[in-house]
């Protein structure tokens, strides 16, 4: 049994911040935990865009606070997020994360989790899990 609370996190080597500030992600769960997926707590910056395309992995993210939206950039739809809305990027989607006039809180899922101290390369991206035997 794993329990850990945000308070554990919190200024740990498992709370992450990226390059540009415009987000903090708190990884409640990571490879090291043997779970198959790993779990954050993401606060996205009020006012901010992030461009983001995970390449390499599949999120999936659940709004509990705040309010923003993204948009696909293949087809420039655009998609309200809200506390209750879940969004999956199950085919890699290249989009721009927006968080309007108060920070978003995010729950997010990664499949194949993270390793610990990823942040967005330039393309808004993760590396690849490294190669296990
Ligand atoms: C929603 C999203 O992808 N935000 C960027 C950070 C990411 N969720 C993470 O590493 O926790």
């Amino acid at each position: 049994m794993i329990v850990r609370t945000i308070d554990e996190v919190l200024g740990s080597d498992r709370e992450v911040t990226a390059i540009n500030g415009n987000w903090v992600s708190r990884r409640l769960l990571l490879d090291e935990d043997a779970m198959g997926f790993s779990f954050h707590e993401t606060i996205i910056k009020a006012d901010t865009e992030t461009m983001i395309q995970y390449k390499n992995h599949l999120e999936a993210v659940y709004c509990v606070e705040g309010e923003g939206e993204i948009e696909t950039i293949v087809d420039g739809k655009v998609y309200s997020i809200k506390p209750g809305t879940m969004y999956a990027l199950n085919k890699h989607d290249k989009h721009y994360l927006r968080a309007f006039h108060e920070d978003l809180r995010l729950l997010c899922v990664f499949n194949p989790a993270l390793t610990g101290d990823e942040t967005h390369d330039r393309e808004g991206s993760y590396p690849p899990p490294p190669y296990k035997k």
